[in-house]
């Protein structure tokens, strides 16, 4: 692959712009500085025949792609960056909303810092959003939220579902095998899969469109969940199968000693329920080690253990207190009391594990 030495490619993926292209080209003639610079327009043979209007926009060096049997805003980028000559790649909404001029402050972060990537984030100093409706807002700070909570390198930056970004190619060419585009969100793709090292962002206002619709449906949310699922390798799942085993354990256990011992489902019940509660929490313990969080077995493996326990340990204490409290408060089968305090420590276990024991991969 050719790179021209300090050039930049700007990839714009289009449906149904045709409004937008001509003014966004103009934009971006009179206010990118880079020095060289082509535009490439990854067009998914849009209806409204945007790539025929970009075609009389474009100068020598640069492309319109009409993509026939294709489709999808994240296999439009990546197309679009692979067949860029530059070598830095900005990616930008064809409807102005990404404000060109941040193009220049981009450009050179990343060559003179030497970063990997730089995001034009709304939620640094400086950035924001115009014109969203309260909704918007809410599902927008809801995705980020949800993508933080899955994705270790998604809590790294304050953007990081950002459709306006620099990256240098080599970046892309080298993962180009590990990325799966899927529905909106590139950038969350590209973070996860290629495992950049030094990112930064910088502020920009997210402008209102300027013509034409959104692309934004609701099977944009499932998609991007299910994305976000996927590139945490399921990992939500893992812990419930875990845990669900854990709670075989956990009853196994109890059973087990009470048979052995009846005073452990009556007058010791408190030190029964502990055993057993002890008993699950190793298993479940090896069970995220080997499995759930296998690529994020960072530092001391006594160390985790700990932190586990530590991580645990309110949830623990939470079933533990409900199991004693159901038992002898309101009598209950000791094996259901037992139940009903997994029950309601299981999910404050999931999070603190996320964010406090496997909270990062171990190629990093
Ligand atoms: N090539 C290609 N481009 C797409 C596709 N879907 C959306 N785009 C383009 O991707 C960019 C972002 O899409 P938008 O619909 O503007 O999404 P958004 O900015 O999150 O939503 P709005 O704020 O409502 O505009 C625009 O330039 C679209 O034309 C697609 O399937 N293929
Ligand atoms: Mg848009």
């Amino acid at each position: 692959m050719a790179y021209t030495m300090l050039g930049l490619s700007i990839v714009l993926p289009t449906f149904n712009e045709r409004d937008n292209i001509g003014v966004l080209f103009n934009e971006i003639r009179s206010k990118v500085k880079v020095d060289s610079y082509e535009i490439l327009v990854v067009d998914d043979n849009s209806p409204d025949g945007t790539w025929v209007e970009a075609l009389e926009y474009i100068d020598e060096s640069d492309v319109v792609v009409r993509r026939i049997n294709m489709k999808g805003l994240s296999s439009a980028i990546i197309d679009g960056m692979l067949f860029s000559l530059g070598r830095y790649v900005v990616v930008m909404d064809a409807d102005l909303q990404h404000p060109p001029e941040v193009i220049n402050t981009m450009f050179e972060k990343l060559r003179e810092d030497d970063y990997d990537v730089v995001i034009g984030s709304r939620y640094v100093p400086g950035g924001g959003v115009e014109g969203w409706s309260r909704t918007r807002l809410v599902i927008s700070k809801g995705a980020t939220l949800i993508a933080k909570l899955l994705l270790p390198y998604a809590r790294k930056v304050s953007d990081p579902m950002s459709g306006f970004f620099m990256v240098k190619k080599d970046l892309i060419v080298m993962n180009r095998g590990r990325l799966n585009p899927l529905g909106f969100k590139i950038l969350l793709e590209i973070l996860e899969r290629c495992g950049p090292s030094k990112v930064v962002e910088v502020p920009y206002t997210f402008r209102s469109r300027l013509y034409g619709k959104s692309k934004l449906k609701t099977s944009t949310i499932l998609e991007f969940v299910i994305h976000v699922l996927k590139l945490s390798r399921w990992r939500p799942f893992k812990f419930v199968i875990v845990g669900l085993s854990g709670v075989i354990v956990n009853l196994g256990t109890l059973w087990l000693i009470s048979t052995l011992y009846p005073l452990f489902t009556n007058t010791l019940f408190v030190i029964g329920s502990a055993i057993a509660i002890e008993i699950s929490i190793l298993w479940n313990f090896i069970l995220h080690e080997i499995w759930t969080f296998s690529d994020r077995r960072v530092g001391s493996f006594v160390k985790r253990l700990a932190m586990f326990h530590l991580a645990v340990s309110p949830g623990v204490v939470a079933q533990y207190l409900v199991a004693v409290l159901t038992r002898y408060g309101l009598y209950l089968n000791p094996l259901i009391a037992q139940l009903i305090g997994i029950a309601v420590g299981f999910p404050v276990n999931y999070v603190i594990s996320e964010l406090g024991v496997w909270k990062t991969y171990s190629r990093t």
